[in-house]
């Protein structure tokens, strides 16, 4: 016959965060929340124009981050909830910067809470490609793969990522030169649309 467990002694540790499982939004104490509005997009999206006639404190995306080591420095791994709205510049859906990773040998995971996605991705030296993403679609992001998320559906599109805390994040490579393709309205239907 089994002995009943014995409670382990010890202090008990406090949470460190907390994840709502039907909205997908972390919190506590140590999750950082940062907001990026419209007019900082202005560089990235493909008609800057047509963005400049609407409101550029409108929020496109938000990120709740809980990272239990510092950014570049080994030892954890980190997670983000990205709140992506939906909408438009002229036919381009609202997208995140998107960004290679520092460390080249790093890869990501992106697990979708809510709402309908395209997951850009592209190489150093290969054309951008897509994964559709859907409410629980799990996505991997090869070490070495830029990524972008564009939110293609009406309502906010809710995603967890994991990286490790080595990663870091490089803006500028996407900065300059773009993925080569957007995700454009066409037709009335989503597309990956090649261009700069
Ligand atoms: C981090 C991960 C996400 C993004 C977030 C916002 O490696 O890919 O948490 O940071 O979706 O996108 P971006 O491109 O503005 O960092
Ligand atoms: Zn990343």
């Amino acid at each position: 016959m089994s002995e009943a467990p014995q409670a382990a002694s010890g202090a008990e540790a406090p949470v460190r965060a907390g994840l709502d499982l039907s909205t997908g939004l972390l919190s506590g104490p140590e999750v950082v929340v940062s907001v990026r509005r419209l007019a900082s997009l202005r560089d990235y999206v493909r008609e800057p124009e047509v963005l400049d006639t609407m409101d550029a404190d409108g929020e496109v995306y938000r990120v709740l981050a809980f990272e239990p080591a510092p950014e570049g420095v080994p030892g954890a791994v980190c997670c983000a909830t990205t709140v992506l709205q939906p909408g438009r510049v002229g036919d381009e859906y609202f997208f995140t910067r998107g960004h290679y990773h520092a460390a080249e040998d790093r890869p990501e995971l992106e697990v979708v809470v809510r709402g309908e996605g395209f997951l850009v991705l592209r190489g150093a030296d290969t054309a951008a490609w897509y994964e559709p993403m859907l409410p629980g679609s799990v996505h991997h992001v090869p070490p070495g793969v830029a990524h972008r998320v564009a939110n293609v559906g009406e309502e906010p599109l809710v995603f967890l990522s994991f990286w490790a805390s080595e990663t870091g994040h490089d803006y500028v490579a996407i900065a300059r030169d773009g993925f080569g393709a957007r995700v454009r309205c066409v037709g009335g239907r989503p597309a990956l649309v090649a261009g700069p």
